[in-house]
């Protein structure tokens, strides 16, 4: 609206009619056309410009392909793939691994940082919902992932207390499902970053095994999956066979000589760790039971460095000229 009176109230602008009822050229609070531009201008404010866009934390709050590959850029990260069916208890690895770095209590490792302390927060809060002091039924929440969506990696960096060496891992929460498709239909698409993981972790609920009716179908179905990673991987990569609710008893040593067989046979690198995320009530270990084994075996022995131009052995010289006599008379 253009300002065409002095007085704010005044509607003659869009009436036509002046509210003092004075003629319209003679009105003494009329705006002359000269005057008109400036009020104008003066009375609308100017368009504010846009605010400048601050970082914001990605909305899955898990760290997506392509951030995961500019961390890898900055600094070597071990990619950990992990399988596994529905209730098989990998959530509940995670949980307790983070919740284990929390309170300190990670023999032989100490928390370092993480890039995704809210998803892993998220995961830990549904581990610890409680209800009334007691523990719930369910202890973390069914994972679930919308179908089209990328494997979410959830980071976290730990330091070796022996030696302080640093360690990246990134680790994504698949839901259940993701392993079932791979299993029943072969369906790897969504999988296609196993290819360059560094160890994978095939979860089994232990007590599965251990019970009659479902030790069979859970074994037949380990055995396939271990056949579809087998036939995805083009290099040989680490597999660790974790065995969830080790708290509730043992798994049969025959059993996993069987898959440890199998696996061999599909040129398969196969070591099993049993595993207590949580402790049920008069459970058998306490919780967090093997979490620090798992990890150590997923970071794995550290290649040797390779020296390209060692230095001589000092300790070694004196045998070296003791040769050198030796070679003179031919006692070598
Ligand atoms: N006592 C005990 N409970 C466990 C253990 N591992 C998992 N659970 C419980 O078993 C249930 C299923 O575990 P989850 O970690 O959610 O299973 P998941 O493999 O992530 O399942 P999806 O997300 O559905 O694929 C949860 O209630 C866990 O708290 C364990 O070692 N000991
Ligand atoms: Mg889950």
């Amino acid at each position: 609206m253009l300002a065409t009176c002095r007085i704010p109230e005044c509607t003659f602008a869009e009436t036509g009619v002046c509210l003092e009822n004075n003629p319209p050229d003679q009105c003494p609070n009329r705006i002359a056309a000269d005057e008109d531009g400036a009020a104008s201008t003066a009375s609308v404010p100017p368009p504010l410009s846009a605010p400048e866009e601050k970082p914001r934390f990605p909305s899955s709050l898990t760290m997506g392909l392509t951030e995961a590959g500019e961390l890898m850029s900055e600094r070597y990260c071990r990619v950990v793939g992990i399988l596994g069916a529905p209730d098989s208890g990998k959530t509940a690895s995670l949980a307790s691994l983070f919740l284990l770095l929390g309170g300190n209590k990670l023999s032989g490792f100490e928390f370092g940082d993480s890039r995704t302390l809210m998803a892993l927060n998220e995961i830990a809060q549904g581990a610890r919902r409680f209800n009334e002091g007691s523990p719930p039924e369910q202890m973390t929440v069914h994972t679930e992932l919308n179908e089209d969506r990328d494997a979410g990696f959830l980071h976290l960096r730990l330091k070796r207390i022996a030696d302080e060496a640093v360690f990246d891992l990134l680790m994504p929460d698949l839901p259940g499902e993701w392993s079932d498709t791979f299993i029943d239909r072969n369906r790897a698409d969504r999988l296609d970053f196993l290819k360059s993981a560094d160890c994978i972790w095939i979860m089994a609920d232990g007590r599965q095994l251990a019970t009659l009716d479902s030790r069979r179908t859970t074994l037949r179905r380990l055995d396939l999956l271990l056949g579809r990673v087998a036939a995805l991987l083009e290099r040989a990569v680490p597999i660790l066979l974790v065995l969830t609710h080790r708290d509730s008893g043992e798994v049969s040593d025959e059993d996993m000589a069987a898959l440890k067989a199998s696996a061999a046979a599909k040129s398969l690198e196969l070591e099993v760790v049993p595993i207590s995320s949580f402790r049920r009530r008069g459970g058998q270990t306490s919780p967090g039971f093997g979490i620090a084994d798992l990890i150590t075996k997923t970071i794995g022995a550290d290649p040797d460095p390779t020296v390209f131009w060692p230095d001589s052995d000092q300790s070694a010289e004196p045998r070296q000229m003791l040769r050198f006599g030796s070679a003179g008379t031919g006692h070598e």
